[in-house]
């Protein structure tokens, strides 16, 4: 069977994983009060198989939880399988080849999902009195969060009151109670610019929320595509044929037809709940939640044994680094070729919690610019934070394309040794930015901005199309014929590995 199957059905993207030895089937009784949650963090950390709890102690009988739906494998030549099986990409596939994959459909011609009559998710519906969402297998993901998260993968589906524009979105969704469910809505997240429109019109906003659904439907849900770009269209694109999707109950919007839950009601213009907190993406847990914005529940409709997927939010690598800042990378990447500028690569390190993008500067073109570091600087800022994407990660990191940017170790090395303390760190104070990274002052979060900066890492002479000085290393210093021989001659030496 092609990969592309597993790209458009989570059951079928489950077989493959345990098809590889990538999914565990634990089938012994889990609790959904924190059990699952830590397993699902030590295999995070450890890089572990994908756990599927089969058997939990509360809940729907039958109903199951996914967790670590794209977390890294431990061998590193297949570190990024499970994110690329997302995209029907096969086991070996290296960051280049997933960003090229996600840039080449930025490009293509959007391809919009096919409705049909029927699908599975509608094999269950509960509507009314029937509607009680604490039956569903609902963890509780860490210790001192403030309720329990049935929304940690799955995606919003809202419409523009025109009807022009559908937004798919990942966005966190706790429990209130049975039929009620609170999240942060940004205004500045689609999700917040449509809720927005409707309310202008004094109207809450039709919602369904969808869990389980396919998971390239799932990583584009937690791609910042720019504003008036509707999702399912360029899921379309990315897979080369269209998503097939049924009405929901409401009679408006469109939901995966094969997705496992979908639970569907009205995003309300005014009231709201306490919500959080929660482990968040950025490694860190608050001790306050806040109130955010309440979604009444009006019908759930989900397949019989529904699969509820789930990210434990934290240290990275877990979804928020893995899904939303490869998808990032790839939507800054597109805005900075767009606008012109001279770079090849952008990747948000894993490791650095999606609070910065490294960008790799195509130093051959770069003697083309006109300025120095800072007017370069200076440009890459204005086109980077002012994008949706950009706008989320208020670290930029500028270096050469000498330098492999999705290798932790290079960005390090660049960082240490060719960033000059005084003019190579530059903040932009005014430009807006995201109001969720965790080293703002509350100043800066009413003000919305104060926390952006680019670190400019390319040596002053790479602006004349020069290098300062060559990289001491066993690639660099050495003429081809000695290493060649060297490696052939390896076992001889006595060396047993590669
Ligand atoms: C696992 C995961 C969880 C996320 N949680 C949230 C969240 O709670 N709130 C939020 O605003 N964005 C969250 N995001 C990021 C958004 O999904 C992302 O910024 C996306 O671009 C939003 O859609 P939009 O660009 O159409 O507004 C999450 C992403 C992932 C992968
Ligand atoms: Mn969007």
């Amino acid at each position: 069977m092609s990969l592309i199957e597993s790209a458009l059905d989570l059951r079928t993207f489950l077989d493959e994983l345990r098809r590889r030895g990538d999914l565990i089937d634990v089938n012994c009784e889990v609790e959904t009060r924190l059990e699952l949650a830590a397993i699902t963090r030590r295999v995070y950390e450890q890089r572990l198989s994908a756990p599927l709890f089969n058997h939990l102690k509360e809940g729907l009988p039958g109903a199951r939880v996914l967790g670590a739906p794209a977390g890294m494998l431990r061998d590193p030549a297949k570190e990024y399988a499970r994110l690329a099986l997302h995209f029907g990409l096969p086991e070996h596939t290296r960051p280049a080849e997933l960003i090229m994959t996600i840039r080449a459909a930025m490009m293509a011609t959007p391809v919009p999902p096919v409705r049909v009559a029927k699908g599975a998710v509608q094999e269950n519906i509960w509507s009314g009195d029937d509607i009680d969402l604490t039956r569903l297998p609902v963890p509780l993901l860490h210790e001192k969060d403030g309720g329990r998260y049935i929304g940690t993968y799955g995606f919003h589906v809202v419409q523009s009151p025109d009807g022009r524009w559908d937004s798919w979105s990942i966005g966190r969704l706790m429990l209130v109670n049975g039929k009620k469910l609170t999240g942060p809505v940004i205004p500045t997240q689609h999700i917040g610019m449509i809720r927005a429109m409707w309310a202008k019109e004094g109207k809450p906003t039709p919602w369904a929320f969808v869990l389980g659904g396919p998971p390239a439907a799932v990583a584009v849900a937690g791609m910042p595509l720019p504003d008036f770009v509707s999702e399912p269209g360029y899921i379309g694109a990315l897979l080369g044929q269209p998503l097939e999707v049924i009405t929901a109950q409401n009679g408006t919007l469109q939901v995966p037809a094969n997705a496992e839950i979908v639970i569907e009601g009205e995003l309300s213009i005014n009231d709201t709940a306490q919500e959080g907190p929660m482990g968040e993406y950025h490694g860190y847990q608050h001790n306050k939640g806040k109130m955010q914005p309440v979604f009444h529940v009006k019908a759930v409709m989900f397949r019989n044994n529904p699969i509820l997927p789930v990210c434990v939010a934290g240290l990275p690598p877990e979804e928020n680094h893995t899904i939303w800042g490869t998808m990032i990378s790839a939507q800054v990447l597109d805005a900075l070729q767009n606008a012109g500028l001279p770079v090849d690569m952008a990747w948000c390190s894993y490791e650095a919690a999606t609070c910065w993008t490294v960008v790799s500067v195509d130093v051959a073109k770069l003697a083309d610019e006109d300025g120095d570091a800072r007017t370069f600087a200076n440009r890459v800022a204005e086109v980077y934070f002012r994008s949706h994407a950009g706008y989320l990660v208020p670290k930029l990191i500028l270096v050469g394309n000498d330098i492999d940017i999705t290798r932790i170790e290079e960005v390090v090395w660049a960082l240490a040794t060719r960033a000059h303390p005084q003019h190579d760190f530059i903040a932009y104070p005014q430009i807006p930015g995201f109001p969720m990274v965790p080293y703002l002052t509350s100043e800066d979060i009413s003000r919305g901005k104060g926390g952006n900066m680019i670190i400019n890492c390319l040596f002053p002479e790479q602006f004349a199309g020069k290098m300062r000085a060559t990289t001491a290393s066993f690639a660099h210093s050495y003429p081809e014929s000695l290493k060649t021989r060297i490696l052939e001659r390896w076992r001889e030496y006595g060396f047993i590995d590669q």
